[in-house]
């Protein structure tokens, strides 16, 4: 089943690469909505990952992604970071990669310019409008960290619910679906929008590389039932 998809990247101008919470799952971060372990099992992220979730309860949902941030920093990117990061070094310009994910793993498997859709997760950002008072450095350390003279928490810098992703990354991310022979979708439910719709746009083959059904294998050319970290590099390699 490998085969015909390979010739497709094989003979890709322009390779398109969106990629979600199971690119990582290898590397032992817990995806979204199969996550059955540590604060995955006691709360729900589809009610964390909000801004109305945060002000309700700033501490719980603190505490939640300094759980993520302590594991993240633990692991290390697998084999299907490695070969998306060694295909673009040694084709340059040829592929466009696309993440869903705030855990810089791309990043630190030595993709440059990935377009992180939904921020990351290391950074800070201020919940309201900051003030000229509002220092993130001389930030009150608490959980969360506030300003001391107005109040205003600090607040993962990822995209939650309801808020709009950064607008440069997304119309990128929008040529390269238009403008691709081949869209790899990898890791993804593919239930999150507007990061599903770019598979539904894609001008070229689509193809998806998830060892469970998504959402998105109806707008499939072909559904490669494995896992990314065994599939890339068997995909990518000349
Ligand atoms: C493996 C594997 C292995 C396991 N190998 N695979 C259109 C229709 C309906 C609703 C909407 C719509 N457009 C917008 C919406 C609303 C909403 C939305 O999509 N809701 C749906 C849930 C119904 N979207 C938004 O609100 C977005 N904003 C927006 O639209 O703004 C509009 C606006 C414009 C202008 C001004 C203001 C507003 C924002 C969405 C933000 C999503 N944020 C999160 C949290 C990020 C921070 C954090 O990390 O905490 O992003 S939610 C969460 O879901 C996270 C993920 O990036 C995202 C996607 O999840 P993903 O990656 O697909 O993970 P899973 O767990 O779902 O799936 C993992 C997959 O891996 C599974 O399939 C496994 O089988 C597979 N897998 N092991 C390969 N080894």
């Amino acid at each position: 089943m490998t085969d015909p998809v390979r010739h497709w990247v094989r003979s890709a101008s322009r390779i398109a690469v969106l990629t979600g919470a199971g690119m990582s799952a290898e590397s032992g971060v817990p995806t979204f909505r199969d996550a059955q372990t540590g604060l995955w099992a006691k709360f729900d992220p589809q009610q964390l990952a909000t801004e109305h979730a945060f002000r309700a309860n700033p501490k719980m949902v603190w505490d939640w992604y300094a759980f993520r941030r302590d594991l993240i920093a633990k692991v290390e990117p697998n084999a299907g970071h490695r070969a998306l990061a060694a295909f673009s070094r040694r084709h340059p310009g040829r592929l466009t990669l696309i993440t869903q994910n705030v855990d810089g793993l791309h990043q630190r498997a030595g993709s440059e310019g990935a377009l992180a859709l939904h921020g990351n997760i290391f950074e800070d950002k201020w919940l309201d409008t900051p003030g000229a008072c509002c220092n993130a450095d001389a930030a009150v350390a608490d959980t969360p960290p506030y300003c001391g003279r107005c109040g205003n928490l600090l607040r993962p810098a990822v995209v939650w619910f309801g808020e709009a992703l950064p607008a440069r990354a997304l119309a990128a991310a929008e040529a390269a679906a238009n403008e691709c022979d081949v869209m790899l979708v990898v890791g993804t439910s593919g239930v999150v929008y507007p990061a599903a719709g770019l598979a539904r746009t894609a001008a070229g083959k689509v193809v998806i590389i998830n060892p469970e059904p998504t959402e998105l294998d109806d707008a499939a050319d072909a559904v490669l039932r494995g896992r990314a970290a065994q599939l890339l590099p068997l995909l990518l390699e000349d």
